[in-house]
């Protein structure tokens, strides 16, 4: 059997991912199957380093070798918070408005990719699987093969990929794609993004489609397949019936025994469509008096990326918004909207997720989003909460029986919030039950086998 490498900006040791998340479940999984190397950014930035160097350190976790390179903070800076999240991430997820295309940030986020490439190299062995995680690496595989690398190589991209004059706002765009044609496989969360791919190489670069999934160009032959990424069901349900889960959900439900829990959680990422949210919510309260002192909206949103001043000015947006709503609906013994800027401890999540009459997962542009699929596994199948899915998120090919909406139609989303507080319970067992039935057959196990048979089974160029 290969050995699998995986590579991705940050690596958890199996071992210690215990509740972790799904993904880190997964992908520790996959590598303790057969021992294997994990291999990526150590979280460490040295102040004063020198661009394009980096200590690395390597421990073991069983049968997993860990091996992370420190980042200096000229790099870091132009690596992650430049290039991946300062241009990629938001022309990824649509907003050129915010994207800020600073000419020094390609820099860094070669020297890096190229960094990282030179450390895994001396690593690496002829039959090893190397499997690139997300966008911060797209470059990844074509540094490795400069080196002479022959192995097997697969991308996954956790995040959308824009349509073709999307993507040629960044500056950079062919060499990103030409860089992708460096892989064997590649592997999006949705078929629209399959599409996009398709339709950018078919349009931009003259790409031969030898077939709906393979593209040759640049004297090379790439797969571009939807693998959608799934949740670990039974994990999920299982924390739901421990001990936290449940003590969650008793202190809670006690609270909503009378009332109704409207429940958003994510990072604090203009993606996500918070504002956008508490609009809508507002918008029902206005509309659907009968909510007023009966509906709660508990809005979690954790710290992310606080370094970027987009982030921030959201922040400050979200925060007004809500006190704006609680100034203008709330009474002494009821808030509308309780806003946390916090994370949620994993084992705790699925307790409150199980209360929550209705979900709002919103975002205006999503490569999946796995709390959507985590809500629906917490559910009590005899008296299931509903999902309200942006039709934006990754996750609305897949989850047809949530109620979709547009979330930058506040009036129609608050429509549909309504439908969902009055959903009959017979309309919410059977919705439920089909959604269920989705999310575990192409749950994160489906998703890691099945991308990683077809990696195997790519033809080597
Ligand atoms: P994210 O954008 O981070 O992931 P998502 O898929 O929702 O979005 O995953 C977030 C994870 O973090 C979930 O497991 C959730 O429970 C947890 N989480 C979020 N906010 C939290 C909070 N406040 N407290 C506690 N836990 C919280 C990226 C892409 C997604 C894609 C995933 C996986 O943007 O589209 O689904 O990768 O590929």
């Amino acid at each position: 059997m290969s050995r699998l490498v995986v590579v991705s900006n940050r690596v958890s040791d199996p071992r210690k991912s215990a509740g972790a998340g799904g993904l880190a479940v997964a992908l520790g999984e996959a590598l303790s199957a057969n021992g294997g190397l994990w291999f990526g950014w150590s979280g460490t930035i040295v102040e004063g380093g020198t661009p394009g160097e980096g200590e690395m350190h390597t421990h073991h976790s069983g049968n997993v070798t860990l091996t992370t390179v420190d980042l200096c903070r000229e790099d870091h800076d132009s690596y992650y918070l430049g290039y991946s999240n300062g241009v990629l991430w938001p022309v990824f997820h649509y907003r050129l408005d915010l994207a800020d295309f600073d000419a020094g940030y390609i820099g860094g986020y070669r020297r890096v990719n190229q960094l990282m490439a030179r450390k895994l190299m001396p690593l690496l062995k002829p039959d090893d699987i190397i499997w690139v995680h997300d966008y911060h690496l797209i470059p990844m595989a074509a540094e490795l093969r400069a080196m002479g690398c022959k192995n097997r190589i697969g991308f996954f991209l956790h995040i959308p990929l824009p349509p073709p004059l999307i993507l040629a706002a960044v500056p950079q765009h062919e060499w990103l794609i030409r860089s992708l044609f460096a892989y064997d496989l590649i592997g999006f969360q949705a078929q629209s993004d399959v599409e996009h791919f398709s339709s950018y190489v078919g349009k931009e670069v003259g790409a031969e489609a030898l077939d709906k999934h393979q593209f040759r160009a640049f004297g090379r032959k790439v797969q571009a397949q939807a693998f959608p990424i799934g949740i670990d069901v039974d994990e999920f349900a299982a924390l739901t019936h421990a001990k936290e889960g449940r003590d969650m959900y008793e202190r809670m439900k006690k609270e909503f025994s009378r009332r109704r829990l409207l429940l958003g959680v994510e990072r604090l990422d203009y993606s996500k469509g918070l504002p956008q949210r508490v609009r809508s919510f507002r918008e029902l309260l206005k509309n659907y008096p009968e909510n007023i002192r009966s509906a709660t909206l508990i809005q979690i949103a954790s710290p992310s990326r606080e370094a970027l001043d987009t982030y921030a000015g959201l922040r400050q947006e979200l925060e007004s918004l809500c006190g704006a709503i609680n100034g203008d609906y709330g009474e002494l013994d009821w808030m509308p909207v309780r806003y946390i800027h916090r994370n949620v401890s994993r084992k705790r999540l699925p307790g409150l997720y199980r209360v929550a009459d209705v979900a709002l997962v919103t975002p205006l542009r999503d490569g999946m989003n796995l709390v959507a699929k985590e809500f629906i596994a917490a559910q009590d199948p005899a008296d299931p909460g509903v999902l309200v899915l942006s039709r934006f998120a990754g996750a609305a090919e897949q989850l047809k029986e949530a109620l979709l909406v547009n979330p930058y139609d506040v009036h129609g989303t608050a429509e549909s919030i309504q439908l969902a507080l009055q959903m009959p319970l017979i309309e919410r067992q059977r919705r439920h039950q089909q959604l269920l039935e989705r999310i575990r057959s192409q749950d994160v196990h489906w998703w890691r086998k099945t991308y990683l048979d077809a990696l195997a089974a790519c033809d080597p160029e």
